[in-house]
């Protein structure tokens, strides 16, 4: 037996365990290792069942990942297919049960539908979330679960990627037991009660199945949801097209179309993309120069400053994970208005049935109002969240360094300014640290967490642990103006509106962005974040600007008239009471107008240019920061880009996307725009040497950058 499978004895029970930490996945010789050890069970007599478990922290995380690269090209390292097993496993004469803690997902779960009983701690969650790698269930899955779960919900776990809780798999018959206490003595107990009864073959429970006539309202739901709220994506269709085929196929067809399908997203691009942004999403954790074992500052109190939409929205992140703050404002009308809008983020997320009341009522104690610094002296991270200006944010600063305790980190939440410079109004700038929350912040997965030229290891591996503990993904950027994110965004918004100025309407640059899989397009986001924010920034920057340089006006033009966007009613689109869009052609008039005084020729302009010119601007900036080193990798770059601005994760992010288009074709376009539209096109020239040389951003390496 190898060391990833142990086989050992409870009396008349066998108990295989997978040990292959640290999530027990599949990789190649676990699947031999079972094999061999259930035919172990079955050639000997006195075996009268069989429990499987896992080792450690959970039962089976899925298929290896790693692995699949190596799957794509037909040369996977293991003996035995995943598949096959599975078969063995239901055609053990020894009854199977599977004993599940921790999680049972993707090929996890399979595994254990292919046993003839489950039982499961009430901690464990499982779930088939190969949708989220672009996949579907391969082994399996969409055939078995359908007929133990239904096909309601086999459906909506299949194709929304979504874990359940073990209370609700023993609900919906995915379970057959929860065990309190002790998993494997329970299951063990379980064993023996079942054994040498008739053991159930989940293949052959049809029951739940239904006709197909029955369930073809179920799949015509599905599929209208998943095009709605999982645009472009093409996993989810194919996950529900392979549950639709268990209720329409004997069992070994319904698997052999499932496996079609599942080779079909394998080879796709979108689940390339996935799977880098998968790892990505880890992968940005590991700071070269900051070994995991660099000490942590603990947080078990913060402090916000500033009540305003970000400093509320931090208060509630905090609170959400469990952490007492403070929540402080200069007077009683602004801490009210806070407070009260808190409130009301909240109770729409009960109305949603995102939170209960009592989760609720819970985090809202941890919330408490201040008018002064009072209490700061407690506090172990204090975040400044106030109005973007220097001079304020350095006044809040030495403030904070009288009245915080020595050994507290002094973050801001500034989206643009220097954090050197806010630091130098403190005598402890290695206390301080930037921490660029998105809005709305209790809902932006993003953290940016930006690093000084002082701040320390220390500060930096706790802003980092702490961006988990907050259901954030911390992602480390140097300290440039606006950073990686909003540096980039800028190139993005810039291009969406010299394109309306060029002659296209407000809707077709929108639309064309939403079609290539953007949340939103980004007229809109300016919109929602309000026009005046950016207006607002671009004046207290307009000394930096070249002259001679062309720059985006209509936007700041629509400020002028008051157009700001969602909150006063009107901006690139005129909205109504419950803040729906309605396009305004008047908006489009305007910006004609404004055009023809500044000069600009107007055409035609097609979907493809939009799109290139929108993305690959960002692109270019993105490889000056790369080279720069205020990225420490391309992949930092396309997490920031899918979980703060909403670009397509099953694009990968737009370096990966630059890649998989490929460097040469990205540089000629821009090459081609640079002709026409001058310096701001001007390459990066990172990106003209990756060009020149054949190489992709994703084999870039740095000897040094502002960050090294
Ligand atoms: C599948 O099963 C297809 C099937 O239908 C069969 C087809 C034939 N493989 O996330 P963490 C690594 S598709 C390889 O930080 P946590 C991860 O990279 C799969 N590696 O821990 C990390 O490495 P490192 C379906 C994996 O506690 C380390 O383990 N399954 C895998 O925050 C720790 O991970 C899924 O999609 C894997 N399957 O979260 C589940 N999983 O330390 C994917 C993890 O070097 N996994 N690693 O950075 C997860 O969602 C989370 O990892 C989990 C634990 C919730 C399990």
């Amino acid at each position: 037996m190898s060391d990833l499978i142990q086989f050992t004895r409870d009396g008349g029970i066998a108990i295989i365990t997978i040990n292959n930490p640290p999530v027990n996945a599949l990789s190649p010789g676990v699947p031999e290792g079972i094999a061999h050890a259930i035919a172990q069970a079955n050639d000997d007599d006195s075996v009268q069942a069989v429990v499987l478990v896992g080792a450690g922290r959970t039962f089976v995380s899925g298929a290896d990942i790693k692995e699949f690269a190596k799957m794509r090209s037909g040369q996977a390292s293991g003996t035995m297919s995943f598949p096959d097993l599975l078969t063995r496993i239901e055609n053990s004469r020894k009854p199977v049960v599977m004993a599940i803690h921790g999680n049972a997902l993707g090929g996890g779960l399979e595994l254990a539908l292919a046993g003839h009983y489950r039982v499961a701690a009430a901690a464990a969650q499982l779930g088939q979330p190969e949708v989220k790698l672009g996949l579907i269930p391969g082994a399996h899955g969409t055939q078995r679960l359908p007929r133990l779960a239904g096909v309601a919900k086999a459906v909506a776990m299949c194709a929304e990627g979504n874990p359940i809780s073990a209370a609700e798999a023993l609900k919906f018959g995915v379970v057959d037991r929860l065990i309190e206490g002790d998993l494997l003595a329970g299951a063990v107990a379980f064993a023996r009660e079942i054994a040498g009864k008739p053991a159930p073959r989940t293949r052959d429970r049809n029951e739940k199945l239904g006709k197909p006539d029955e369930s073809s309202a179920i799949f015509a739901a599905a599929r209208g949801a998943t095009r709605k709220k999982q645009r472009g994506m093409m996993a989810p269709l194919a996950a529900i097209d392979a549950v639709e085929a268990a209720t329409k196929l004997p069992f070994d067809e319904g698997c052999q179309f499932e496996r079609r399908l599942f080779m079909d997203c394998l080879r796709s691009d979108q689940s390339k993309a996935l799977i880098h942004v998968f790892f990505g999403e880890r992968e940005v954790g590991k700071i070269p120069d900051i070994p995991k074992e660099t000490p942590t500052i603990p947080v078990n109190r913060a402090a916000v400053v500033g009540a305003g939409t970000m400093g509320g929205g931090i208060a509630m992140v905090f609170a959400n994970a469990g952490i007492a703050v403070l929540l402080k404002e200069v007077d009683r009308e602004a801490l009210d208005r806070g407070m009260a809008n808190i409130q009301r983020n909240y109770a729409n997320s009960v109305a949603r049935g995102r939170f209960t009341q009592q989760f609720v009522d819970e985090r809202l104690k941890l919330i408490e109002p201040a008018l002064s610094y009072d209490g700061f002296a407690d506090a172990d991270m204090v975040i400044e969240a106030v109005f973007e200006g220097m001079a304020l944010k350095k006044q809040v600063f030495a403030d904070l360094d009288r009245f915080c305790r020595p050994g507290a980190i002094l973050a801001s939440n500034t989206s643009t300014l220097d954090i050197d410079e806010i630091a130098s109004a403190t005598s402890r700038p290695e206390f301080v640290v930037g921490t660029h929350f998105f809005s709305p912040a209790n809902v932006m997965r993003l953290l940016e967490i930006v690093r000084g030229r002082k701040t320390s290891k220390e500060v930096i591996a706790t802003a980092m642990q702490l961006s988990k503990k907050l259901g954030k993904v911390g992602v480390l950027v140097g300290n440039c103006r606006g950073f990686v994110g909003n540096r980039m965004f800028h190139h993005y918004v810039r291009e969406s509106v010299f394109l309306v100025e060029e002659g296209a309407t407000v809707e077709a640059v929108d639309n064309a962005l939403c079609d290539f899989g953007m949340a939103m397009g980004p007229l809109a986001v300016g919109d929602l974040a309000g026009l005046d924010v950016g207006w607002r920034i671009r004046k207290e920057y307009r000394h930096l600007e070249k002259p001679g340089v062309r720059q985006a006006m209509a936007h700041d033009r629509l400020c002028e008239m008051g157009r700001f966007g969602q909150k006063t009613g009107a901006g690139w689109y005129k909205y109504d009471a419950k803040r729906q869009a309605v396009p305004d052609p008047e908006v489009n008039t305007l910006v004609r107008r404004w055009a023809a005084e500044a000069g600009i020729p107007q055409r035609e302009i097609s979907t493809e240019e939009i799109v290139d010119r929108c993305v690959y601007a960002p692109i270019n900036e993105g490889a000056r920061i790369l080279e720069e080193g205020f990225a420490l990798r391309p992949v930092d770059i396309d997490i920031i880009y899918i979980n703060g601005y909403g670009f397509p994760a099953y694009r990968g992010g737009p370096m990966w996307y630059a890649d998989s288009v490929g460097l040469k074709k990205v540089y000629d376009r821009i090459r081609e725009f640079e002709a026409k539209h001058g310096e701001i096109w001007q390459p990066a020239p990172l990106l003209e040497h990756l060009a020149e040389t054949g190489k992709p951003f994703a084999e870039f390496t740095r000897e040094q950058g502002a960050m090294a």
